[in-house]
């Protein structure tokens, strides 16, 4: 049975010691205790968005001075995925700043043919690449995509107070023509938008709702984005923070929890909070699409220095899947 509003906030509200007590139990029951999965982010297609996502350094509308760059090509980025592998990233995952794609289009046969590719190299491979429908889904299926990225960022109510551009309803429509394909869904939010408490726990309220439940929720703090509106917002409370990743490792055990963008900004006894409390993942690497990420090395000390190990490749995900 999928958590109410009033459960889930019962269960975030308890005392922060037995909350987390209780998301670790949940944790040692469903995952491997002392293993944080690495993924690579990689931005293949930068700014010039047509939508107005208030956070969004990529939108058009926005003068954030931002570089912008035209899809790259496979051959482009096939070596960085070789050397995402190599430095022991698990998942890579490729980001393009649209508002979607479309079947037959030819920037979407190119990303086709780039996952096609990178699956060859035995990761697990996720595509965000906005709205698309059965059809865009069936096809990267076939291409030997994982998982497609696709957040609904906060609260149905708070959505529109952010984009005006798409609606709540159309993050869902893709996400269902996602799971529809097979294709694994990873999905959460941004938390530091001027939403409440509330807000945020209507967020897991609908990610509990998924038929099947999301298989990755990122957990992103705002990293405010200059030119954007929401350049000013202020930091979220690290409590705030720890207190959701424990509600949401407490009511989805079998997701992978990613502590997302906003790392930059946590001390190294702030995200191992985060990691006590029930996130498994981060992005590894010193970029996150176009905002700033820890370096390798210093993430690399503090998993060394929590005794954190770097998820091994799965043993299902074969050297050569075609
Ligand atoms: N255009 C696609 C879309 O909107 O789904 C894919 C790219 S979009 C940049 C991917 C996600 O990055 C967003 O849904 C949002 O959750 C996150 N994101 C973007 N800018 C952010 C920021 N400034 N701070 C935190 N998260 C951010
Ligand atoms: C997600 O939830 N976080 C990642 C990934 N999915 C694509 C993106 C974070 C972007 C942070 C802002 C930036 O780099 O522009
Ligand atoms: Fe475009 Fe995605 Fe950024 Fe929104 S979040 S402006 S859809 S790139």
């Amino acid at each position: 049975m999928t958590p109410t509003l009033k459960k889930l906030t019962q269960i975030y509200s308890r005392p922060l010691f037995d909350l987390i007590h209780e998301s670790r139990r949940v944790h040692l029951e469903f995952w491997n205790k002392n293993e944080v999965q690495l993924c690579t982010l990689l931005s293949v297609k930068t700014g010039g968005c047509s939508e107005d996502c208030g956070y969004c350094s990529q939108s058009a509308r926005y003068d954030t001075n931002l570089e912008r760059q035209t899809l790259m090509t496979t051959d482009e980025i096939l070596p960085v995925a070789q050397m995402a592998k190599a430095n022991g990233s698990t998942r890579f995952c490729m980001g393009a700043a649209w508002k979607g794609v479309r079947k037959g289009e030819k920037k979407f046969d190119q990303m086709l043919e780039t996952v096609r590719e990178v699956s060859r190299l035995g990761m697990e491979v996720c595509v965000t690449l906005g709205q698309l429908g059965d059809d865009e889904a069936k096809e990267l299926k076939e291409a030997g995509l994982t998982a497609y990225n696709h957040n609904i960022d906060t609260s149905p109510e708070h959505y529109s107070y952010i984009v005006t551009t798409h609606t709540f309803q159309d993050r869902l429509d893709t996400i269902g023509a996602v799971q529809r394909a097979g294709i694994s869904v990873c999905c959460g939010g941004i938390i530091g938008m001027g939403e409440s408490t509330t807000d945020r726990l209507k967020m897991l309220e609908v990610l509990c709702n998924f038929d099947p439940p999301p298989e990755s929720v990122p957990i992103n703090c705002l990293m405010p984005m200059p030119g954007t509106p929401l350049e000013e917002a202020p930091p979220v409370d690290i409590f705030e923070l720890v207190r959701l990743i424990a509600t949401a490792r407490i009511v989805l055990p079998k997701a992978k929890v990613r502590l997302s963008a906003g790392r930059t900004r946590l001390s190294r006894e702030a995200q191992a909070l985060c990691f006590f409390a029930g996130a498994n993942s981060i992005f590894y690497g010193d970029k996150l699409l176009t905002a700033g990420n820890p370096g390798v090395d210093e993430d690399r000390q503090l998993l060394k220095d929590l005794g954190l190990e770097a998820q091994a490749p799965h043993s299902d995900q074969p050297e050569h899947v075609h």
